[in-house]
């Protein structure tokens, strides 16, 4: 049987070599390792694998651990290491850690030996991982003595995937969900998605869009929901689904779906009773209510706490938890949209159950290519919080861009909320060092598709990775793991690594210069957000371009002072102070704080006007740059993803003009001033701008 999972191990290697460099693998590439003399150190050290667990048996996490063992490192290293199970002993030869959290050890039993040991057997699945990563990037495994613990327990991707296989705001084909061949027909890339999340540590992916279809929650579909849990849970993936509120009238045939009507209460609680019969480790409800038209308990004058609380209630009996999404902001409300999560959610802090989450979006607007981080993350003091980032790239440029967003991440994740004091950082928030919540979470809008890469660009993988990663240890700086994801995908070869990295680690950036610099901020194009904006206007006032920047003669960007709108008052008063003076506020988010004449005088000396064109064409510049380094890798890197991303360079070079045009062109019409030296004068005049429309750009719900 050993010789057989051997050989197994080996065939499987070996087509994985022959294939084709599609970005199918992903990260999980095991090809040969090429420097002899550490392949044969690491092999020496891996004779023996112990996988210790508090239980110490076989159980189908242990044999996904097993497996990947012997497929990396036969595939790394042509090795066949004898694999043991064994029980973990109460005794300390290992290091402590918690619940998924592991260990690993070489030669403490003997020299040859490692020991991957852990609580549960999942934890043991992610040591195997972490194990191949060292392997991969090339690191000395010969006297490792680590140990890693997750700072975030619930981990997860939400997939804004509708029934019908669109989805919203996703950039790689469809949804990777068969809902009509399900249950029978199982795709293999189901298990090959949960293997991808299980080695960088997600256990739990949301699979149904935020705009919510009830139909999910009927047993036609959780038969099929059953399905998918079943091939996730030998890699430690957990389902979760979202909610629409409006449900007991929809599928339940009630007449309202008041949170406080006792017959509402007792349709949730059969429903749910009803999942777990389905789903044994269904993790819980991810719910937009009253959000963008969406229904809630204020259709009934309750509150946030009515409704998350009502479905809280029946999921606490079977250990689920709600996550209630900050997101909401009133079609006719007059006050500023970025101040509208916290009027609704302040007053309600403290009186969320404890398996409650608000889920909060990185930024109070909306995923811009930068903001501030949401207010709330400081405010709130009694209620356990979720972060919400979005690895989709909705404001970013789709798939057709790159935008390494590990970068954007950490902005908010260091930034400081002053909550409990300096120190408060957003990152210590959601991991409960500041405010001592037990629950939490992280939660990543999905960039995966059916394309046969996963997300569009093979090199938007770097963001479902790097997600991934911080999730678990929002420590880890952008550029470490950006240093991983890239060894891991084009191999070790030095010159490809500093290349890559480089323009991963500038690339989000060069985004926000070319698109909205400065802390300018919803100025794309209406409906699809692909593309310059900044005269659109209609309809919502808050759909629109003008209201974010405020273009006029004296100046541009929103003023959000005390003379303002005063959005300032939700921060501690340290950045009240600095932000609410436009000398000192930071220039990457001055127009998102002040209305900035066009002569106020920058850092560099130029006035407002000229320095933001020079941003602009300075963004067009470093996509320039970013193709030349790109172009020096042809030989380098595999044919195939050299010569796709070469051409997603060349798409991104021309969208990048068309953005700076258009945003000079628009707001020059303001500045009535004439475009500095050093800036190439447009291609057209901003009719022509204004006068594209793209159809069906993808992911957009409103174009089908
Ligand atoms: C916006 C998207 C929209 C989502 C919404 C949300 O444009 O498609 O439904 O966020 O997060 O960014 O609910």
């Amino acid at each position: 049987m050993k010789r057989l999972f051997t050989l197994l191990g080996f065939s499987f290697a070996l087509t994985l070599t022959a294939s084709a460099e599609d970005g199918y693998r992903l990260w999980l590439r095991y090809d040969r390792v090429t420097d002899d003399h550490y392949a044969a150190s690491t092999v020496a050290s891996l004779q023996h694998i112990i996988l210790q667990t508090s239980a110490g048996i076989e159980t189908p996490v242990i044999s996904s651990a097993t497996r990947e063992l012997r497929d990396g490192l036969g595939g790394l290293l042509g090795l066949a290491p004898t694999i043991t199970v064994a029980r973990r002993p109460f005794a300390k030869d290992t290091n402590e850690f918690d619940g998924d959290g592991y260990s690993l050890v070489t030669g403490a039993k003997s020299p040859g030996t490692l020991l991957i040991s852990s609580d549960r057997d999942v934890g043991v699945l992610y040591g195997a991982f972490d194990l191949l990563r060292r392997i991969q990037t090339g690191q000395s495994i010969e006297s490792l003595n680590v140990t890693s613990t997750p700072k975030i327990q619930h981990r997860l991707l939400n997939h804004w995937d509708d029934l019908n296989r669109f989805v919203e705001r996703g950039y790689s084909g469809f949804s990777i969900w068969e809902w009509f061949n399900l249950p029978e027909v199982l795709n293999p890339r189901y298990r090959d998605y949960a293997r991808a999340c299980a080695s960088i540590g997600i256990n739990g992916a949301v699979l149904t869009n935020v705009n919510a279809n009830a139909l999910i929650l009927t047993p036609h579909y959780l038969t099929k929901v059953a399905a998918l849990a079943e091939e996730f849970r030998p890699y430690g993936v957990r389902v979760y689904l979202t909610a629409r509120f409006s449900a007991p009238i929809e599928i339940g045939g009630l007449k309202t779906a008041d949170p406080l009507d006792p017959a509402v209460a007792a349709w949730w609680k059969a429903k749910i009773d009803e999942i777990y019969t389905f789903v044994p480790d269904f993790g819980g409800f991810l719910v937009k209510a009253n959000s963008e038209g969406q229904p809630g308990p204020q259709d009934y004058q309750r509150n946030h706490a009515d409704g998350a609380n009502l479905l809280a209630d029946a999921l606490a009996p079977h250990h689920g938890i709600v996550m209630w999404r900050a997101f909401v902001y009133q079609p006719h409300g007059t006050e500023d949209r970025v101040k509208q999560a916290s009027l609704e959610f302040l007053p309600l802090d403290g009186q969320f159950r404890d398996n409650v989450l608000i889920q909060i979006k990185n930024g109070p607007l909306d995923f811009m290519p930068r903001e501030p981080f949401s207010p709330l993350f400081g405010q709130m003091k009694k209620t356990a919080m979720a972060a919400e980032l979005q690895i989709t790239q909705e404001y970013l440029g789709g798939s057709l861009q790159l935008a390494y967003l590990g970068s954007l991440w950490k902005e908010v994740l260091d930034a400081d909320t002053y909550s409990q004091g300096p120190g408060s950082t957003v990152a210590r928030v959601l991991d409960g060092s500041v405010l001592g919540q037990k629950l939490t979470a992280f939660a990543g809008v999905a960039n995966i598709g059916t394309d046969r890469n996963w997300t569009g660009s093979p090199l938007a993988a770097a963001n479902w990775y790097a997600y991934g990663r911080l999730a678990w240890d929002h420590t880890l700086s952008s550029e470490a793991i950006a240093d991983e994801w890239t060894k891991m995908t084009f191999g070790n070869s030095p010159k490809t690594v500093q290349t890559i990295t480089k323009l991963l680690n500038g690339s989000r950036e060069t985004v926000v210069n070319y698109s909205m610099p400065l802390g300018l901020h919803h100025i794309m194009a209406n409906g699809y957000h692909y593309g310059p904006g900044p005269w659109v206007t209609g309809g919502r006032p808050d759909w629109t371009a003008p209201y974010y920047h405020q273009a006029d003669e004296v100046g541009l960007g929103a003023n959000r002072g005390v003379t303002g709108s005063n959005a300032l008052e939700n921060y501690a008063p340290e950045l009240r102070q600095l932000w609410g003076n436009p000398d000192t506020c930071p220039e990457n988010l001055r127009l998102w704080f002040h209305h900035v004449p066009w002569d106020h005088k920058m850092k560099s000396g130029h006035t407002l006007w000229d320095e933001l064109c020079l941003r602009y064409q300075q963004g067009v510049d470093e996509v320039r740059a970013m193709q030349r380094e790109w172009d020096s890798l042809k030989g380098s890197v595999d044919d195939e993803r050299f010569t796709y991303v070469r051409s997603l360079f060349v798409r991104q070079e021309k969208d990048a003009r068309d953005w700076r045009d258009a945003c000079l062109l628009y707001f020059q019409q303001f500045s009535k001033r004439p475009l500095p030296a050093g800036v190439e004068p447009p291609a057209h005049d901003l009719a022509f701008y204004e006068s594209i429309k793209l159809r069906y750009a993808p992911g957009h719900p409103g174009d089908r």
